[in-house]
């Protein structure tokens, strides 16, 4: 039986032309920094970031930890929301790895916050006794509340809060590309009001394996030291990282058929009886939805029975995310599937 594997768009597997980019890849040792396609990558990705300089690491939670910890010391105090991906998914680290405490911010149905709820977080600095506020983060789209979009304005008027109040602000834009496709602000436009980004080439973009960190020259030198110190130093990594720029010039403008998908997907989950949908957070490539009078466990393994994979939300919901390995049709059997096992 064909399965339709919709639990995330890190699912995908590389197509032939990235393969080949791969097979073709010149290499070196890129503990020397001797990887001439790693370079290329790093050198491409600060350009479509804006950044002085960018670093390619194995992961989206290494790169966002990596981050976290050049910018902070042990004891200090990282604001962000309560669905963040640093927050729900990646393990503690904040703690485990930079000795952070997390302040959390209940966000908007959408995941949003906004400056009038950061600034009465931020601790004064007299107060000694008290972990200092060092930096916000924003997540963008945003993952746990459905692939939401943050708007340029308010993601403007954080950053001009944290210059305020001499604070680092890091983006994790493990899907920035989502949103520069909907919106059309760019990479670089969005990351300009940041010190640190972290962005995926794994997930929408088809790449294997890596993410990019980008910043300042003098943040990526030290961004470089940490990835070593955390065992994420990497050797002929060209064959991936060559993976990474074919998916940044080949795959970033195709997201805009995952995002129709998801329209088409959660319009055809609207209509079926039992489950509770809001429309209003569907703006890019995730889907988050509620089957009624069933448990998500049950739920999810009667519709793997009938073929189609699904993750989860937040709390009672189901995730679906479309990506460049499902078709429309797998989108309308996928339909199909969620009807039969709710009728
Ligand atoms: N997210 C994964 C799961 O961890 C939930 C997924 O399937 O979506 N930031 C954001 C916003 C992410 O969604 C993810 C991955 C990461 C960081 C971490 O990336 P990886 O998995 O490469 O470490």
């Amino acid at each position: 039986m064909k399965l339709i594997d919709l639990r995330s768009d890190t699912v995908t597997k590389p197509s032939a032309g990235m393969r080949k980019a791969m097979y073709d890849a010149e290499v070196g040792d890129d503990v020397y920094k001797e990887d001439p396609t790693v370079n290329k990558l790093e050198e491409y990705a600060a350009e479509l970031l804006g950044k002085e300089a960018a670093l390619f690491v194995p992961t989206g939670v290494m790169g966002n930890q990596i981050c976290l910890n050049v910018l902070t010391s042990p004891g200090d105090e990282v604001i962000c929301e309560r669905h963040a991906h640093i927050f729900q998914y990646e393990s503690g680290s904040p703690a485990r790895l930079s000795g952070l405490q997390l302040s959390l911010v209940d966000g908007n149905k959408k995941g949003i916050f906004t400056p009038d709820q950061v600034e009465p977080l931020i601790r004064p600095t007299s107060a000694y006794y008290m972990a200092q506020t060092r930096l916000i983060e924003i997540e963008n789209t945003h993952n746990r509340a459905g692939g939401t979009i943050n708007p340029i304005d308010n993601i403007k008027a954080l950053s001009q809060l944290a210059r305020k109040y001499n604070l680092y602000i890091h983006l994790d834009g493990a899907r920035i590309w989502n949103a520069y496709v909907e919106t059309g602000i760019k990479p670089d436009e969005y990351a300009s009001h940041f010190d640190s980004v972290s962005c995926c080439l794994s997930k929408g973009l088809g790449a294997p394996i890596g993410s990019i960190i980008a910043g300042k020259k003098e943040f990526i030198k030290e961004a470089f030291a940490v990835r070593k110190a955390w065992g994420g130093g990497m050797r002929q990594v060209g064959v991936i990282a060559s993976a990474g720029l074919y998916a940044l010039k080949n795959n970033i403008e195709r997201l805009k058929e995952d995002h129709q998908k998801a329209k088409l997907l959660a319009a055809g989950l609207s209509e079926i009886k039992n489950l509770s949908i809001d429309l209003d957070l569907v703006e890019t490539n995730i889907v988050m939805f509620s089957p009624n009078g069933i448990s998500i466990e049950e739920f999810q393994l009667k519709c793997k029975a009938n073929g189609l994979l699904l993750g989860t939300g937040k709390v009672g919901e189901i995730r679906a995310v479309t990506h460049m390995d499902v078709s429309v049709d797998d989108i309308k059997v996928a339909t199909g599937i969620i009807k039969s096992v709710l009728a």
